[in-house]
């Protein structure tokens, strides 16, 4: 079983995420989503508290800087792997300057 943990900036229901984490729950895995603006300072403690095996952003533009910043830090500080998608990834190929 595989532990998938969305990241998002905002509260607010992203419908990929949850039809993503939906299916992945189906198939017997575990999907978890954090929020940054919920868990305040918390946030990176709350990350690695869940032992994600990947850390997945879905991503609208206007996001994207915020995304690729918070994916840098994530893997700085625990080399989780990371994967993206969402719209911003569709219509933009050459979205994120994803360091390390
Ligand atoms: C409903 C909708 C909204 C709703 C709800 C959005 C929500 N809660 O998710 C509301 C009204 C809130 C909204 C707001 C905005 N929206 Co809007 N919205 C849509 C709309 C019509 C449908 C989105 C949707 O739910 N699709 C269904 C889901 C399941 O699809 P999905 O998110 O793309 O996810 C799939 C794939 O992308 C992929 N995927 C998604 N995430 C991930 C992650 C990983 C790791 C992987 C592997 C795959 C993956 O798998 C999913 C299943 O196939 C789209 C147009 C469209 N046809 O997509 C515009 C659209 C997404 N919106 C857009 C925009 C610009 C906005 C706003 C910025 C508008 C504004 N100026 O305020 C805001 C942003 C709000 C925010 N806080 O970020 C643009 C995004 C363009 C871009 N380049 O990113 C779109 C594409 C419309 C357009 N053509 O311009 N929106």
């Amino acid at each position: 079983m595989a532990t998938v943990l969305f990241l998002q900036r905002d509260s607010y229901e992203v419908f990929g995420v949850m039809y993503l984490s939906a299916s992945i729950s189906q198939k017997g895995h575990r999907a978890e989503v954090l929020i940054e603006v919920e868990e305040g300072r918390n946030f990176f403690a709350r990350i690695s508290e869940i032992k994600p095996d990947i850390v997945a952003f879905s991503i609208m533009s206007g996001l994207h800087d915020w995304a690729a910043k918070t994916a840098a830090e994530v893997k700085q500080r625990f080399n989780y792997h990371i994967i993206a998608g969402g719209p911003h990834c569709t219509f933009s190929r050459n979205l994120l300057e994803w360091k390390g």
